[in-house]
């Protein structure tokens, strides 16, 4: 039995990918940073919060990352926690580098000396591209030109990585993904905040959702398939990196007009109310993606389309609320 340690377990990407590692026979042991009122309902929603191996230590402290380490032995070690939020990463510059920054040193730093058989997957994003001009769809070789601190933070994470790998020979892969989205997705993100806000709307809660920039642009799949996308990267013989995306992007309106006529409600306009607290210092205006690579290499493709996610957790959103 192959052991797996997933940091971030209590995000969206760690409950898919604990499932899906469960599935496969893993024993998983789930690191968690137990902040105050930290939550477990992502593992609770998908019914596996008994089958993992909680574990507490922090992205911020190399001591916890090196005693849970030395102790787990894992033969793969996915790090998926993070400060995730973009926006927030402006307010918390500090702290966002050295979770996303720092931590993965610490990461990296822990199994070179105490666990060097471990492959490793390192979350990283689409947002270390910020806007290089010019460049879509991007792919692996697209040049990192960050527009926030969230994404200065992943790319020093990412040039780490990759200088481990090449330094000391380490399995260290990167998934560099776009935008994925799912039931599971925090209510700070804009897909879930515009799904939860329409379910909202349709029982008679709310009358409006407030949102920022609505010309951005993403290039958003399912968090499902991504995770599998992650455990094909570790399963090769060679670590490389990968950018797992669907190669179609779409606005904050196209999700908008999907998400009501999903609801059957139209038109949206009369539900949106936009609020300069939701725009960002620097945005990041379009992002498309290029899986070419991940798909001839790893026969990884998403299968969920945009609809198809939508309608998912436009419906979810509806089940859970009434
Ligand atoms: O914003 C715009 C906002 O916060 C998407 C994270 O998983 O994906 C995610 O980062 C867009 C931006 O995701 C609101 O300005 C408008 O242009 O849902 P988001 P993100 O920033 O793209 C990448 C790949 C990651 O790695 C991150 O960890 O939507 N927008 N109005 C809004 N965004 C939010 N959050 N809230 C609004 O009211």
């Amino acid at each position: 039995m192959k052991t797996a340690l997933v940091t971030g377990i209590t995000g969206q990407d760690g409950a898919y990918l604990a499932q899906l590692l469960l599935s496969k026979g893993y024993k998983v042991v789930g690191m968690a940073s137990r902040r105050v009122n930290q939550s477990y309902i992502n593992l609770e929603r998908l019914g596996i919060q008994d089958q993992i191996n909680i574990v507490y230590a922090d992205l911020t402290d190399q001591c916890s990352i090196n005693n849970v380490i030395n102790e787990a032995q894992p033969d793969e070690v996915y790090n998926l926690g993070a400060m995730s939020y973009v926006g927030l990463s402006w307010q918390k510059p500090a702290y966002t580098s050295l979770v996303n920054g720092m931590g993965v040193l610490y990461i990296l730093e822990a199994v070179k000396n105490f666990c060097p058989h471990a492959k490793i997957y390192q979350a990283s994003t689409s947002e270390m591209y910020g806007n290089s001009a010019g460049s879509d769809p991007k792919n692996e070789l697209t040049p990192f030109v960050p527009r926030s601190p969230y994404g200065c933070a992943k790319a020093f994470a990412h040039n780490l990585a990759v200088n481990y790998r090449e330094s000391y020979g380490m399995f260290v892969c990167c998934g560099i993904l776009f935008n994925h989205e799912s039931p599971l997705r925090g209510l700070e993100f804009v897909t879930r905040k515009i799904t939860h806000g329409i379910a909202q709307i349709k029982l008679g809660l709310a009358d409006e959702i407030v949102l920022g920039n609505l010309d951005a642009k993403r290039d958003w799949g399912f968090a499902g398939d991504y995770v599998e996308g992650m455990w094909l990267m570790m399963q090769q013989d060679e670590p490389e990196d990968y950018v797992l995306a669907t190669g179609k992007t779409k606005s904050i309106h196209d999700f908008l007009h999907a998400a009501f006529t999903a609801a059957d409600i139209k038109p949206y306009a009369p539900y949106i109310v936009q609020d300069p607290k939701f725009m960002r210092p620097a945005e990041l205006h379009v992002l498309l993606g290029d899986p070419t690579k991940a798909k001839e290499k790893l026969g990884w493709e998403p299968k969920v389309d945009f609809n198809q996610l939508v309608r998912l957790m436009v419906e979810e959103d509806m089940k859970l609320l009434s």
